[in-house]
């Protein structure tokens, strides 16, 4: 790194909380599945900023739908209506067979929106005693960082030293029905759960597990939620997860892609029944459903679309994932995926997976580790076969070597 860039690097040390420990390149450029550092190194992005890039980096029919957008109006509040909001509502609704959609910014802000919309339909729909309102959620989840999500965390790191916490959650196994029926009572009001656990490094439940929940949820009059922040809008190779489950959830969670990485941009998708019993001055959002947030999306959904992004998640998932399975390297443990959300778990002896994240960065790979010993792959959505063969090339040469 030139001396400007340590600079930079000092400067974030300098003011910055210190509650990232980013691997050491500094972006300043990004176009589709590339980035560069400030030194002009270009690098295929294998995060895709946790999935919210899925479009591409810059995508210039989404960058003009912001531009035209921004200078022409971009935040007026729900107070007024704006000649974006229903547009994006239908179109949204439309492509995901949903009913009505509150529309947040940060995808926590659509799990704490749905955990209230849930409690509420529960109290006064289902006829759950006011305060006992039971939502279950799974070991491993990860949801967000807000108070009320880190409540229900299993992960000492994102919720230690932050308590006290929100009562009215369950922790069952994810992956296990049985645990599921075992949790339910006559006050649950949600299983709030992920198609696939991203966080936890990729993983996949049971072949029929999701079958099973849609009946105990239906059975028992239970709201299925799917946080399809991460899993949805074709990063699975399906637009949403749940289509390769063949259910569908009660209430939906979007976020990262549904912007294209342009403006953090969130909704709750539901049936009637959830999102119905919300009243005027109930729920709100300084900048929820803002004219700019909505034309930013409109785009980032017609381009996954129109551009066949979602058919090219599967295709390039499935190479990635067999040329990933093809690599003999005595450090990988398991390699797990579906369409471009793939992982490479090391066994521990290998070593840490940031080490190998480090000499992938050296190879011109930007990807990120997840809990010591797995290596996350999830590339934009518009990658090509080309560039997903270079990709398997520096992966299976870096993950040949010992770094432990
Ligand atoms: C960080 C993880 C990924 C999510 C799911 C809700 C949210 C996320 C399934 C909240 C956000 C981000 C958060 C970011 C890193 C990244 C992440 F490592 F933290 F867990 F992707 F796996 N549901 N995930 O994955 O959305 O409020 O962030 O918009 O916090 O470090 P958000």
């Amino acid at each position: 790194m030139n001396s400007s860039v340590i600079d930079l690097v000092a400067t974030e040390a300098r003011f910055g909380a210190q509650n990232y420990e980013p691997i050491g390149v500094v972006l300043s450029r990004g176009e589709g599945v590339w980035v560069w550092d400030t030194d002009g190194n270009r690098y295929l992005d294998c995060l895709s900023a946790y999935s919210a890039v899925s479009q591409g980096h810059c995508h210039p029919k989404i960058l003009a739908a912001m531009v035209e957008q921004a200078q022409r109006l971009t935040l007026t509040s729900r107070a007024f209506h704006n000649d974006q909001l229903a547009l994006f509502y239908e179109e949204i609704a439309a492509l995901t067979g949903s009913h009505k959609v509150l529309p947040m910014n940060s995808g926590a802000e659509a799990v704490e929106s749905a955990i209230k919309s849930v409690r509420k339909w529960g109290y006064e729909v289902k006829g759950v005693p006011d305060g006992q309102a039971e939502i279950i959620v799974c070991a491993n989840n990860f949801h967000g960082r807000t108070l009320g999500i880190v409540g229900f965390s299993t992960d000492p790191e994102t919720r230690t030293h932050f308590g006290p916490f929100a009562p009215g959650f369950k922790i069952i196994p994810f992956g296990d029905a049985a645990a599921l029926e075992n949790a339910i009572t006559s006050n649950t009001v949600a299983f709030l759960v992920e198609p696939i656990q991203g966080e936890a490094g990729v993983i996949i439940p049971p072949a029929g597990y999701f079958t099973e929940v849609r009946e105990l949820c239906t059975a028992n009059n239970v709201m299925l939620v799917l946080d399809e922040i991460q899993t949805g809008l074709g990063r699975t190779g399906k637009l949403l997860a749940e289509q390769h489950e063949g259910i569908e959830a009660d209430v939906t969670l979007l976020g990262k892609a549904l912007s294209g990485g342009f403006y953090p941009v969130s909704a709750v998708l539901s049936n009637n029944e959830v999102l119905g019993t919300l009243r005027p001055g109930q729920h709100g959002s300084t900048f929820g459903g803002n004219p700019l947030a909505c034309a930013v999306a409109r785009a980032a959904i017609r381009v996954l679309v129109e551009e066949g992004m979602i058919e090219n998640a599967a295709r390039q998932g499935a190479r990635f994932l067999e040329g990933l399975k093809d690599i003999r390297a005595n450090t990988i443990r398991e390699v797990r995926g579906r369409g471009l959300m793939l992982a490479v778990e090391l066994h521990p002896e290998a070593g840490r997976a940031r080490r190998y994240c480090e000499a992938l960065q050296g190879k011109g790979i930007l990807a990120k580790d997840t809990h010591e010993h797995t290596i996350r792959i999830a590339p934009p959505l518009v990658i090509t076969s080309d560039q997903v063969d270079w990709a398997l090339e520096r992966l299976a040469t870096t993950l040949t070597q010992d770094l432990s």
